[in-house]
């Protein structure tokens, strides 16, 4: 799994993300030497970035074998029967016909159908009756189809990996847990805990998502943070660059999301300065507990 990747999420839900936004930047990203992309179902922009993966396959940029396409399963479809189905949809939007990596977006089960998030009159999500134990069963029957190389989750906690590493006749483990993290968020407990068992992570929201549209007051950015800032001085980067590097040198791989080729290109300037052990240290020692991408908001 390439390290580093680019976020495809636009923030549908506060912003309409112009049309074309995820496409052109796919198409850049490749341009640059990106090759692992994270999508989702629930991101609503698979076919767009489908689009450019096909362009820039027929321009013969890059090859199919070169590419590291992930996406997720939404929470909708998490019964044991709408999970092909939601796997092809993802394959027909992406147009192709396997993904590298199909996480389980989220251990919580969504009431079936067409809303993406089903509540009820007090604007609370309607959950299903599933057990993602079942879920990942039928997860692993895309493996053996060749559907997917590989199945992961994202957003599990220690205790719900260990429950699905001893699910009982667990055939494929989960190869992957995407979940936030940052050095207010730096999650080292949980990384350890997966990498240990041989499942790599993924950090999403690795800059803090500084443009959060749901941002909470006291939004504290990681860009202003000034020690944070005097690294990245240090070395000559930006505070981006050195929050990416951060996931790189803990062999965590990490997903910037930008749709801004200035962003983009910079964004992959990580591989010509290292961080000091101290340097880490420091990041890694905030000790804030600020999680931004919580459902219960
Ligand atoms: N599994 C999950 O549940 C989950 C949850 C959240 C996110 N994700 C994934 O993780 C990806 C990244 O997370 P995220 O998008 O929430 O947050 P993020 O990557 O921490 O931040 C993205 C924001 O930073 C800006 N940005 C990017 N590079 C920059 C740079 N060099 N200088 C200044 N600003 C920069 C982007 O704006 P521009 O576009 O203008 O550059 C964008 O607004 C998502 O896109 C998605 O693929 C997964
Ligand atoms: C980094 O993680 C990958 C994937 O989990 C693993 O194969 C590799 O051995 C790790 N590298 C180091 C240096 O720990
Ligand atoms: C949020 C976002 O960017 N949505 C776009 C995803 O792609 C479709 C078309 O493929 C657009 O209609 C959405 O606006």
């Amino acid at each position: 799994m390439p390290i580093l990747g680019l976020g495809t999420w636009q923030l549908l839900f506060w912003f309409q993300a112009l049309q074309g936004a995820a496409r052109d930047a796919v198409k850049f990203a490749i341009d640059v030497g990106y090759c692992h992309f994270d999508c989702a179902y629930m991101y609503q922009n698979e076919s767009e970035i489908g689009d450019a993966l096909c362009q820039k396959m027929e321009e013969g940029v890059v090859g199919r074998e070169e590419l590291f396409i992930v996406s997720k399963l939404w929470s909708t479809f998490h019964e044991r029967s709408l999970v092909k189905e939601a796997c092809q949809k993802t394959l027909a939007a992406l147009q192709l016909d396997y993904l590298d990596l199909y996480l389980m977006h989220s251990p919580m089960g969504f009431k079936a159908g067409e809303e993406l998030f089903p509540a009820d009159g007090n604007s609370m999500i309607i959950p299903s009756d599933t057990d993602f134990q079942d879920t990942w069963e039928a997860m692993e029957e895309l493996v053996d189809v060749g559907m997917v190389k590989a199945i992961g989750v994202s957003n599990f906690n220690q205790k719900q990996m260990d429950r699905l590493l001893g699910k009982p006749g667990l055939r494929h483990k989960p190869a992957n847990n995407q979940i936030e993290s940052h050095p207010y968020l730096p999650q080292e407990e949980l990384i350890k805990f997966c990498q240990s068992k041989g499942i790599s992570v993924t950090a999403y929201c690795p800059l803090g998502a500084p443009n959060w549209p749901g941002s909470k007051p006291d939004h504290i950015s990681l860009f202003d943070d000034p020690q944070i800032k005097e690294i990245a001085f240090k070395h000559n980067k930006t505070p981006a660059q050195v929050l990416i590097r951060l996931q790189i040198q803990r062999n965590v791989s990490v997903i910037p999301k930008s749709v801004t080729p200035q962003h983009i290109e910079e964004n992959f300037k990580v591989f010509d300065f290292e961080l000091t052990e101290e340097e880490m240290e420091t990041l890694l020692g905030f000790k804030k507990c600020y999680r931004i991408c919580a459902l219960s908001e």
